[in-house]
């Protein structure tokens, strides 16, 4: 029988207990890193605020925020509130930027993000009776390991795939009845494509029934795609290195993302103003991590863009919910002064049934003029060597993706296979532009 819950009294606690318990330990936070953190005692004596301010949760807005930047400005491990030999493990994001970021795990720190995992997976019903591929990136990227010893956790056989090397994938996923896996969207479709060549039907040829998929940006319409290509129920994993890794899903209600009260605190605020947003309201996700504590995390401006969801959910979990995350404060382009988001595009692409699941977005700049140019794959059946009918499909993406975005794009028709895939995330923004 699968588990309902893996915690079910933290899980379903009364939201003014759960309330009362954030405070307490977010007041317990404070207090610690104020008398024992460098770092939290001048910014909190900068901003003028004492741990004796904080009389409730609501006061939170008064602590000061913190920002990639700081992790970066304290690289390797100035941030860090252990000595060496409590650090159990690092993990470290790359980043397009700069020094790349550098996390650090106390014990206590790697059993909360199993803990969050294995609340998450059973929400989702993997159990002991699953074979669950981990074909997420091992190594540096949290994502691997991360649900390695989730999965392991609530008793699942682990296949440790890692990402790379798609056809033996494949036949593992036949020959050892693969049950679920993890991995990036991008991926899974990428493998679906391989299995397709193979002349595997992943369907009717193999067990596969889950997918927990996340660590970019994915839609709506791209979710439909999925399962109705390969048969799959897809639920969104949520989390970030800074956070620990991947921690949160989606239950079997599929509506919004479940965030654990205990271990995360989560704000949403207008990016522009800082101002606390009502649930429903889209903006800048802020956390703080109530329980971490190699590098603790109070206000951390995580740039993603999401709105939260703070009704009952009918699968009885009382924890606060997100919506999915559409995009990062500052993955928006702005073209021609007009904002974009890349989920928007995607979103209007994948409405368009002769278009596949492949698509590249390139900005560039000629003189003071920026543009934009998309490059789109044509699914199989709907691709044709007739120029008029390929010019008609052309314009009509063309004048989709004007309605939606408020611009004009060039659109560039591409046959099946010829964009690049993706092992880890997906890059599917080159922009040019010198600034
Ligand atoms: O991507 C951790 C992870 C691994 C999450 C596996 C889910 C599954 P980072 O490399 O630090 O950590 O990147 C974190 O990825 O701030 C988001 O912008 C993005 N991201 C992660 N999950 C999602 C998702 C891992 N489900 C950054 N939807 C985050 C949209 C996501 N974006």
């Amino acid at each position: 029988m699968v588990a309902l819950y893996w915690n079910p009294k933290i899980e379903c606690m009364p939201k003014e207990e759960l309330k009362a318990l954030q405070y307490r330990e977010l007041k317990q936070l404070v207090n610690n890193l104020y008398s024992f953190n460098r770092f939290y005692h001048d910014r909190m004596k900068a901003q003028n605020v004492h741990p004796d301010d904080i009389n409730g949760l609501s006061d939170i807005t008064k602590l000061p925020f913190m920002f990639k930047q700081d992790l970066r400005d304290n690289y390797p491990t100035h941030m860090f509130t252990y000595p060496n030999r409590e650090i159990k493990r690092y993990h470290v994001s790359s980043g397009t930027t700069g020094k790349p970021t550098l996390v650090g795990y106390t014990q206590n720190d790697l059993d909360y993000w199993t803990e969050a995992l294995a609340r998450s997976l059973t929400s989702i019903g993997v159990g002991s009776e699953d074979t669950m591929a981990i074909s997420y990136g091992y190594g540096l990227f949290t994502g691997g390991l991360g649900l390695h010893y989730g999965a392991e956790k609530v008793g699942a056989t682990v296949l440790p795939m890692g990402t790379g090397n798609s056809e033996r994938q494949i036949e593992l996923i036949q020959d050892l009845g693969v049950t679920a896996i993890a991995c990036t969207p991008s991926y899974l479709i990428h493998l679906g494509d391989v299995a397709k060549k193979m002349g595997v039907d992943i369907r009717k040829d193999t067990l596969l029934k889950k997918a927990v998929l996340g660590a970019e940006p994915w839609s709506e319409s791209m979710r439909q795609h999925i399962e109705e290509s390969m048969g799959v129920r897809a639920y969104d994993i949520y989390g970030t290195s800074e956070q620990a890794g991947p921690m949160f899903t989606e239950c079997e209600e599929r509506n919004g993302i479940h965030i654990a009260g205990d271990i995360m605190y989560v704000e949403i605020l207008d990016p522009d103003t800082q101002e606390p947003l009502e649930p429903g309201q889209k903006g800048e996700m802020v956390v703080t991590m109530l329980k971490k504590e190699a590098m603790p995390m109070i206000r951390y401006r995580i740039k993603d863009v999401t709105t939260l969801i703070d009704d009952e959910c009918a699968c009885g979990r009382t924890s606060p919910r997100i919506s999915r995350i559409t995009g990062r404060t500052d993955d928006m382009l702005i073209v021609r002064g007009i904002n974009v988001f890349p989920s928007q595009i995607e979103y209007t692409l994948m409405q368009i049934p002769q278009v596949g699941d492949q698509y590249m977005i390139y900005v560039s700049r000629e003189g003071a003029l920026d543009s934009m140019t998309i490059q789109v794959e044509i699914k199989e059946e709907a691709f044709s060597d007739k120029v008029d009918e390929m010019n008609r499909l052309r314009a009509h993406i063309e004048s989709q993706l004007k309605k939606y975005l408020n611009i004009a794009v060039a659109v560039e028709l591409k046959a099946p296979g010829a964009l690049p895939r993706f092992e880890g995330k997906a890059k599917r923004v080159i922009d040019n532009r010198v600034i």
